[in-house]
């Protein structure tokens, strides 16, 4: 379907996978602290002391579209081995991100829909109709992969209990803020909030998928608890955790990676094995929990399923599959 240059087939290094943000730890010592400035995202959040899951119950159904021929990860890898600088720029922050309190936990949806409006996180999921579970591959830029069953809520639900107007053409995704709790955030050189963006065509995929849990449990906070956004065939990056709004616009948003690395981090960011990142080549991935690695596949394996997506778009312009 679609053609590119080959690279030179090289492998990747187990000390090639760093993280996405060592060069921008540099850029930030570069950059004077002029950077000063009190974020206007300061919102106050209840802080209930011991927490433990949201507590909702799961009567979720395999959904069999989406169970793939692949080994799923360990759970202990999947949940540990996590990206997550709210908290920390190490891979093992994951016990750290046990501060964030998760409930209460309040969601709104805003901007160009019929129906705006704020929920608590159990009233949300059950309004759309409970969740399902999607086995579905992971792709990080930074050249590692996981296989994962995710339980959730297709988007599309959502967008039939808002229904965008006509003038919505992309919708934003938003992260907490509160550096109280995610020491991260008081780094200022990030754009906090974490955001994130997709168009709205994207939104309507099938794939498209709330998530708000994994192996069949709640999330961990760690992977992004209460709801976090799923797009298995786009780079981690774009896969924004414990989201407090969502918000659907006229303009295509700018996502945190964008605002800081915009050569590095494009709005797209479709999985592609043949264009590289600038740090990463693209073409092979280590398998999370295993010494193996794997050949990258075009759109995560999702060709069929999304390319429909970026015909147009490839037309004009023949790098947006990366970036
Ligand atoms: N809010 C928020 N969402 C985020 C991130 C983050 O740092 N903060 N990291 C992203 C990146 S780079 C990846 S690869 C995935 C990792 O998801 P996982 O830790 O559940 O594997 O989350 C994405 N979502
Ligand atoms: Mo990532």
């Amino acid at each position: 379907m679609f053609f590119f240059k080959k690279n030179e087939s090289w492998k990747i290094s187990e000390n090639e996978v760093t993280s996405e943000e060592k060069f921008l730890n540099r850029r930030a010592i570069l950059k004077p602290l002029l950077s000063f400035t009190i974020s206007p995202f300061l919102i106050s959040f209840p802080s209930y002391k011991s927490h433990s899951g949201v507590g909702y119950s799961f009567t979720s159904k395999i959904n069999k579209k989406y169970i793939i021929d692949r080994k799923i990860t360990e759970e202990r890898f999947a949940t540990t081995y996590t990206n997550f600088y709210e908290f920390g720029s190490s891979k093992n922050i994951w016990r750290r991100a046990g501060k964030l309190v998760t409930n209460p936990w309040l969601i709104e949806i805003d901007g160009l829909v019929k129906k705006p409006k704020k929920y608590d996180i159990r009233d949300f999921i059950r309004v759309l109709g409970g969740e399902e579970e999607r086995v579905y591959r992971f792709r990080c830029v930074e050249a590692w992969s996981m296989t994962v069953p995710w339980m959730g809520i297709s988007f599309q639900k959502l967008l039939s209990l808002v229904e965008p107007k006509k003038d919505a053409k992309f919708v934003r995704f938003e992260t907490f803020f509160n550096p109280d709790v995610a020491p991260g955030q008081k780094q200022k050189w990030y754009p906090w909030p974490y955001t994130e963006g997709i168009s709205i065509e994207e939104a309507k995929n099938d794939l498209t998928f709330l998530a708000t849990g994994i192996y069949g449990k709640n999330l961990p906070n760690q992977n992004g608890s209460p709801i976090r956004l799923i797009l298995p065939w786009k780079y981690g990056f774009k896969s924004i955790k414990s989201i407090v709004k969502i918000s659907f616009v006229k303009d295509r948003p700018i996502g945190l990676w964008e605002k800081l690395a915009p050569q590095e981090y494009g709005f797209w960011a479709n999985v592609n094995p043949n264009i590289p990142h600038p740090r990463w080549s693209q073409e092979y991935e280590k398998i999370l929990g295993s010494t193996k690695t794997r050949k990258t596949l075009i759109f995560n394996g999702y060709e069929r399923e999304v390319s429909y997506l970026y015909k147009s778009l490839f037309q004009k312009n023949k790098s947006i599959l990366f970036r």
